[in-house]
């Protein structure tokens, strides 16, 4: 079909709204939407099926804006075509409590599906999303019944492709033949420097071929639509390739600075506003202005998405008299739901039972759920073997023509590559059907630390399964042994960080970590063998912390995580017999939940009157809040036997008692010592 005025018109107007929103905020990135204001139009307009009205409709296609700063063109473009994103809304961009925030926050907005901003993050989750689209179609897509058919475009920047994330996920996607993922590369030559050639200068094109895409350039992305279309039809024509297009653009089209980093990051002058209006046929006097046809163009294209919904919805209906276990199913998923009595596969285990490694644990608890939760799909970035990740039986989420497995696969080799398995995780967890998790090594969840902080704003669930969790992996030393690790995700807002004691306790990680709809967590796992503890349970480990052992008349409280609190057991014995100091124990799997608990609640774990001391293999930092004496490592590890790096760092019950001793004598002549959780006013709101 041929493009007409009002295409024109309508493109102009996605410029003009980009250019009135960032200088009525005197903030904001007009470059980057005037630039693909034409590819915005085409794809919106004439490929992308979706529904305004049902934001959540399954089958719609997914659009991530990988270039996140260029959030005007989204919001724009959601208003423009009649999603709940007001005229107002556009003219409150940037400002507290809006629904325009200045970058795009899938939370806050309605037909936003993932947050993006940190650049290279939303093409992973693109490729997260295509994944999630190429399994859900595997699992639930029955002869006749296309329940889940489409695509997902990603725009993105040439700071997304200079990311590292961007290139560990696009390899993946190159290896998984994503035929259903299309990604546009807004190749302006400009970043906030200047002119890429000052920084970026491989031939993207090729290395995008060499990962197995399909790809293909637009030589004139400004004014050709038809060659813009002609390069997306070819790209969904290619069904066992992700496909790259290389449009090619000028930033701030139309701007007296178009083409410069000028137009990048700040707002345009008045009169540049002016004459843009003035060139293209709008008031120069008026702001936010829409055309009547413009609206009714694309309000038609919304009116096709909602019948295009009605339509499916009553395949749907079909589908669930024909197939109604797999439609519940589905049904289910969309809402985050666990099926009813999955929790009852949980293992647990008495004091007699042998000593085993939290991550071994953590196998068990995977292998005995993955039945009972069909919608958890996970894997290792290349630790299979030492995360122990992978049920037995379970098959590989692999394209059939490797012969590795098939995209109904529940398993997935996301290779060496931590820190797009996080934000691929992101995407998954956004389409809706999929509960993510991934596994690696402690230490190494901080080289995804980019997604699992989106992970955490965008009220992600997705689980990170990291084993050797500490100087008790041993001979790997001190690169392989995390020390800040558990303080940093600790003070990540809306992060759970479990570090589970024995199995009742891992039970519990997981019975918190799956139930809870709008948090990531962090399961950190022993490699080394822990016994199992007398007086824990599933019920009193989900509450974050809980006495483990109670004694009368104590002197002091030690408050532990993981494997140390086994050591504090031995600890207490030996602090009875040896310098007649009781102590009672209490166990801390997650600071996150036990703060979540009432005041009244803590204090009775953490009571007045005598002190606290915390024993924890790693830094410090954080532990001030808990207790009065803090015992830790603030200095890297040493390599060697685990047994010999925990006496070196005295983690020994005579070592821990050696700290308890000096926290008692030291708090003895004072007067009502106060337990931390007493404070003057709540620390956090
Ligand atoms: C991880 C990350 N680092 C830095 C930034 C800051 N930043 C925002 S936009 C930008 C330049 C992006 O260039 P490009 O993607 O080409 O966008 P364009 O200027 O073409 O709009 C930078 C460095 C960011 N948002 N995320
Ligand atoms: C959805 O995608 C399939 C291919 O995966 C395609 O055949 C179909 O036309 C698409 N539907 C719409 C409405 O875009
Ligand atoms: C684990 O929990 C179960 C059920 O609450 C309990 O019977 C058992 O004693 C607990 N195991 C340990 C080691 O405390
Ligand atoms: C421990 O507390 C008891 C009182 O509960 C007290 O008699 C005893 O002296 C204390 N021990 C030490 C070593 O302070
Ligand atoms: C079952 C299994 O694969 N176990 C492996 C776990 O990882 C360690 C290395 O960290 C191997 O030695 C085990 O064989
Ligand atoms: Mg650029």
């Amino acid at each position: 079909m041929a493009y007409t005025e009002v295409d024109t018109k309508a493109i102009n107007t996605i410029r003009l709204l980009a250019a009135d929103a960032t200088f009525n905020a005197n903030s904001g990135h007009p470059g980057a939407p005037m630039g693909m204001a034409p590819v915005a139009h085409v794809l919106f307009n004439k490929f992308m099926k979706f529904n305004p009205k049902n934001p959540k409709w399954l089958n719609r296609d997914r659009f991530v804006l990988s270039n996140g700063h260029g959030c005007m063109l989204q919001y724009a473009l959601l208003h423009l075509f009649g999603y709940a994103l007001s005229i107002d809304d556009l003219k409150a961009f940037r400002s507290v409590d809006s629904i325009t925030p200045g970058h795009p926050e899938a939370h806050d907005t309605p037909g936003i599906e993932v947050t993006t901003g940190p650049l290279g993050q939303g093409v992973c989750n693109a490729v997260g999303l295509a994944m999630a689209q190429a399994h859900t179609a595997a699992t639930f897509n029955k002869p006749g019944f296309d329940v889940v058919d489409n695509h997902t475009y990603c725009f993105l920047g040439d700071g997304c492709l200079m990311e590292g994330v961007s290139s560990e996920a696009s390899s993946l996607a190159g290896h998984l033949q994503l035929g259903n993922l299309i990604c546009i590369w807004d190749d302006n030559h400009i970043s906030i420097d200047g002119d890429t050639n000052c920084a970026f200068t491989e031939d993207v094109a090729k290395r995008y071929e060499a990962y197995g895409w399909h790809v293909v350039t637009v030589e004139d992305g400004n004014d050709d639509l038809a060659g813009i279309e002609a390069a997306i039809n070819e790209a969904k024509k290619v069904t066992d390739k992700p496909s790259l297009i290389k449009l090619k653009t000028i930033i701030g089209f139309g701007s007296l600075q178009q083409g410069t980093h000028g137009v990048h990051g700040s707002p345009l002058k008045a009169d540049d506003i002016k004459q843009l209006k003035q060139k293209w046929g709008f008031n120069p006097d008026e702001s936010f202005a829409v055309p009547k046809e413009v609206y009714d163009m694309y309000h038609k294209h919304s009116a096709d998405g909602a019948e295009a919904e009605k339509q499916w919805n009553s395949l749907l209906d079909k589908y669930a008299k024909e197939f109604p276990k797999e439609h519940a199913d589905l049904q289910r998923r969309l809402k985050s739901d666990l099926p009813e009595g999955w929790e009852k596969n949980l293992p647990t285990y008495t004091p007699s039972d042998p000593a085993v490694a939290s991550r071994k644990l953590s196998e068990t608890v995977l292998s005995k759920i993955e039945a009972a939760v069909p919608e958890l799909f996970g894997g290792s970035a290349d630790l299979t073997g030492s995360n122990l990740t992978r049920w037995k039986t379970a098959v590989d989420f692999q394209p059939e023509a490797t012969g590795l497995g098939d995209y109904s696969g529940r398993y997935v080799r996301y290779g060496v590559r931590e820190h797009a398995m996080g934000a691929i995780m992101n995407g998954l967890a956004a389409y809706g059907t999929i509960l993510p998790y991934g596994g690696t090594f402690l230490n190494f969840v901080s080289y995804a630390a980019g997604a699992v902080r989106l992970s955490a704003l965008s009220q992600v669930r997705a689980l990170w399964v990291a084993t050797h969790d500490s100087i008790g992996l041993g001979e790997d030393g001190p690169t392989h042994q995390p020390i800040e690790t558990l303080a940093h995700f600790r003070a990540l807002p809306n992060c759970m960080v479990w570090r589970p004691a024995d199995g009742n306790e891992t039970s519990a990680a997981y019975y918190v970590a799956l139930t809870s709809k709008h948090t990531p967590s962090i399961l950190a796992l022993s490699r080394q063998n822990l016994p199992q503890l007398e007086g824990s349970t599933i019920e009193k480990a989900i509450k974050g912390g809980y006495v483990l052992h109670e004694v009368e008349g104590a002197n002091i409280t030690l408050v532990s995580t993981g494997s140390e609190v086994g050591i504090c057991v031995d600890a207490a014995k030996y602090l009875a017999e040896k310098h007649n100091i009781k102590a009672r124990i209490v166990s801390m799997p997650c600071f996150e939940v036990f703060d979540a608990q009432s005041k009244e609640y803590r204090l009775s774990v953490l009571p007045d009157g005598i002190p606290a001391l915390s024993v924890e293999v790693m830094s410090t930092m954080g532990w001030e809040r808990y207790t009065h004496e803090q015992f830790g490592i603030n200095r890297f590890g040493a390599s060697g036997a685990y047994k010999d790096v925990y006496k070196k760092f005295e983690f020994t019950p005579e070592g821990i008692s050696k700290r308890a001793v000096a926290t008692v004598d030291f708090w003895k002549d004072v007067p009502n010592v106060r337990s931390p959780i007493n404070r003057a006013f709540q620390q956090h709101i």
